[in-house]
């Protein structure tokens, strides 16, 4: 008697691995044997890559943007800030983030609408645009932090002298990777104003609320946290509350709960000072930097990324990242990640290096 050989392996009915393989996908259908090492690495690969975009440049081509195309055709006049490792169809800055500059000149209106995505913006340049959320009235001023949050009308106009430029960060490639991406124009330009200027903030900013009034919205019911009040809290921040891997942080928070300003996005001021030795860290949060007084570094992974005022720097999800200071004054710097979801889905790690 003959011992039965083996069928080598890739002998399937006598066609051979890769007809196998052929025929398997024409019924969309894969093998997950030859997938694992790319849908399970031992650490995240995200597609966004470290990069930097600078004020210098960003600023004469957004500048040039008023000239090109009309508020009213452009709804918004927005550069997006592309991150180079992502399908720019994708409107990505990471994975799960936006960001683009938006420039609006007097007399302009940027018209009402609402969508799903969250969104913050952080005022650059000039003085007395104002944005109109919910009803409420805000005037942007330098430094200030805006938010418009989850399917609330907005509108933005400028009755200043000068053009208003800012940063806009919404969590556009979230929504669109979830398909919970609904949009909506109001019937008019602008919607009704109902409240006082800027009255959210004094309502809820100030470490009191109205208790009468319910609210159940997962976004911070302030609308404008101004650039005084944050730099106020960051320069009479105690020593000991200064971060070894981030300096002096402060968070803009939701009140009501103690959490991020948005349920999908977090935003923080923060400062390195002459002589701060920061420690290096990863996070598998995703992060956009703004400069915004001061100049310093950013280093991700092998890159070193020199900043000035309005610089934006991308620091990818699990990439080794440290600040430093450059110079004689204080290194001011923006941020906003997509931590509020790593933590929400039990995704969020760190570790200090
Ligand atoms: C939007 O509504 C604004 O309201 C900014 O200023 C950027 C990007 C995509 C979709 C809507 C704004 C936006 C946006």
């Amino acid at each position: 008697m003959t011992a039965t050989k083996p069928r080598p392996a890739n002998e399937h009915h006598g066609g051979g691995e890769s007809e196998y393989f052929e025929r398997v996908r024409s019924k969309s259908m894969g093998p997950l044997w030859k997938a694992m090492g790319n849908l399970m690495p031992l650490t995240p690969r995200p597609r966004e890559v470290p990069y930097q975009w600078k004020w210098s440049e960003i600023r004469d081509l957004v500048y040039e943007s008023a000239k090109v195309v009309r508020v009213e055709d452009a709804v918004r006049r927005v550069l997006m800030l592309l991150n180079p490792g992502i399908p720019p169809e994708q409107a990505a800055v990471t994975q799960t983030l936006y960001a683009g500059i938006q420039i609006i000149l007097p007399g302009e209106v940027a018209p009402a609408h609402r969508h799903t995505p969250n969104a913050l913006r952080f005022v650059m340049e000039g003085e007395g645009a104002f944005t109109t959320v919910e009803g409420e009235k805000t005037i942007l001023r330098k430094g200030d932090v805006v938010t418009t949050p989850n399917w609330t009308w907005h509108d933005h106009g400028n009755d200043a002298k000068g053009p208003v430029v800012w940063l806009d960060a919404l969590d556009i490639p979230l929504v669109n990777a979830l398909s919970g991406m609904f949009y909506e124009d109001y019937p008019q330009k602008t919607h009704p104003v109902r409240d006082a200027t800027n009255s959210s903030q004094r309502s809820y900013g100030r470490g009191l609320r109205p208790t009468g009034e319910v609210r159940n919205t997962a976004y911070s019911p302030i609308l404008n946290y101004t650039f005084g009040s944050a730099q106020e809290a960051l320069e009479t921040q105690p020593s000991g509350a200064w971060s070894p891997t981030d300096g002096r942080v402060v968070e803009y928070l939701n009140p009501l709960t103690g959490g991020p300003i948005l349920p999908t996005m977090d935003a923080f001021l923060q400062r390195v000072d002459p002589g701060m030795t920061l420690r290096s860290h990863r996070q598998s949060s995703s992060k956009i930097l703004m400069g915004v007084e001061g100049e310093g570094t950013v280093e991700v992974e092998n890159e070193v990324f020199r900043w000035k005022p309005f610089d934006v720097m991308v620091v990818p999800a699990w990439a080794k990242h440290r600040l430093t200071c450059v110079g004689r004054s204080p290194a001011v710097l923006f941020s906003y990640t997509n931590a509020p979801v790593m933590r929400a889905l039990q995704l969020y790690r760190e570790a200090v290096l």
